[in-house]
């Protein structure tokens, strides 16, 4: 594959633009080289401008659930806007989504329609605060809740990817009220609530961890920690941006039959256009503005176009779509894990119906720690590996793979088979350079 097109556009995008992206994890200086600049997408498909084909297991870091340019979302999108782009008023779609959104999630009462994750994040946080009366919140070391200030702590996804989990920029002020726990470690999340109970406003968590790489909760450590939220007079948000709608047909909190007092969406909601949302009860919802004190505004909050490509995705998705995506994911799953046994080189391989992420170890991954301390350059190479085999993972090891309903049959086929070549090269690659 030649990369000339992207490479020169790289060379002008550094020109005009930090790093040459918009979104720091795009400039694969997670896994070395120069990033491609896509020009189309169909399907699990995505080609760049050098018009070399991959199957894409990054869908747009999740909202691509459906496969790219789905018919019924692109449809959506084009008659809505030949309506007009953005009214700055209320519109029908703006119900019918959260009309949508509070038939399917159970523990949402009302919402609040905003434009990306991180912005879904901020209201919710703000939000709590208010309800509660207290400043502090806790989040988990390694978990992305998007780039307001006081959250940049430790973050994961791209911060972690390029090691910098504390950004420049944030005055140390705005991080006091910022407390940290390692996910999955209870006794830790215990003690730290113990000496700060008084003033916890509220925990966020990622109720299944995706931007460490994908790492699940174990057995009974959410369930732990929304006992000690409601002992304590907390709030537990649940931040599903990644998982809403991805994991389970009511997100994590449907897999787990666990309800968060406030949850966040993002990605999926939007069907790949700007979008976010966060809702809950409406005794804590109603504090929002202009109902209530809480302030929060937007612009292009609830914007047609990202109304109507959301509800034509939230629609086609039906408990079908689901089971087949968990089996897609299984297969895909136990394949890797199968390929690399028999390569010899040692992985763990976390899966979760429409996501999966494999970490070279041969050690239990569980948090952010054990991540940071698997072969990274071992990702990294693999990474190029699939990549010069047609298959576009995530240029991180600190991220997740995404599937969709479009990748078939041939897709977990191919990719397999480029996982099998790939293992055999990495065991030769990294036997001569004498690490296992
Ligand atoms: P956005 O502001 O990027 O829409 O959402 C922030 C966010 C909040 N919460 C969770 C759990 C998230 O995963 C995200 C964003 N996810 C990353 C991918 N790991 C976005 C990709 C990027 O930053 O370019």
């Amino acid at each position: 594959m030649q990369n000339k097109k992207s490479d020169n556009l790289f060379k002008k995008a550094n020109l005009l633009l930090p790093g040459g992206v918009n979104s720091p994890v795009r400039a694969f200086r997670g896994v070395g080289g120069n990033p491609l600049f896509i020009e189309k997408a169909w399907g699990a498909y995505i080609s760049d401008v050098d018009k070399n084909i991959y199957i894409d297991y990054v869908g747009s870091w999740g909202p691509m659930i459906l496969g790219h340019a789905h018919p019924k979302v692109t449809e959506a999108i084009c008659e809505t806007a030949q309506l007009g782009t953005s009214f700055g008023a209320p519109c029908k779609l703006e119900v019918e989504m959260a009309e949508l959104l509070c038939q399917r999630i159970p523990s949402l009462e009302k919402v609040r329609l905003v434009n990306s994750g991180t912005e879904a994040v901020m209201g919710a946080i703000r939000l709590a605060r208010a309800y509660t009366g207290k400043n502090k919140i806790v989040k988990f070391i390694g978990a992305y809740h998007g780039h307001a200030d006081y959250l940049l702590v430790k973050a994961g996804s791209g911060a972690m990817t390029l090691s910098q989990p504390d950004s420049l920029g944030v005055p140390k002020e705005f991080v006091k009220h910022t407390l940290l726990a390692p996910y999955n470690d209870i006794k830790k999340f215990d003690t730290l609530v113990k000496k700060h109970s008084q003033d916890v406003a509220a925990i966020i968590i990622e109720p299944i961890a995706g931007n460490m790489g994908l790492v699940l909760p174990q057995k009974g450590f959410l369930q732990a920690i929304k006992r000690i939220c409601q002992k304590n007079k907390i709030l537990l948000i649940f931040d599903e941006v990644m998982t809403g709608f991805r994991v389970h047909p009511q997100g994590a909190q449907g897999l787990f039959n666990l309800k968060p007092d406030l949850t966040t969406f993002g990605k999926i909601i939007g069907g790949g256009l700007p979008v976010g949302a966060y809702g809950g009860a409406g005794k804590i919802m109603n504090l929002v503005s202009p109902q209530g004190p809480v302030y929060q505004a937007g612009t292009l909050s609830g914007n047609p176009l990202a109304m109507a490509a959301g509800i034509a995705t939230l629609k086609q998705l039906n408990s079908k779509v689901y089971l087949s995506l968990q089996k897609k994911t299984e297969r895909l799953a136990k394949g890797l894990k199968e390929l690399a046994d028999q390569a010899g080189i040692s992985v763990q391989v976390h899966a979760v119906c429409g996501m999966f992420s494999i970490f070279f170890t041969d050690q239990k991954v569980s948090q952010l720690k054990d991540v940071q301390a698997s072969r990274l350059e071992m990702f990294k190479a693999f990474f190029h590996l699939m990549l010069q085999h047609g298959i576009y993972l995530p240029p991180s090891p600190f991220e997740a793979c995404f599937v969709s309903v479009k990748h078939g049959e041939n897709e977990i086929a191919k990719t397999l088979r480029a996982a099998k070549d790939s293992f055999f090269i990495l065991k030769s690659k990294f036997r001569e350079k004498g690490t296992k």
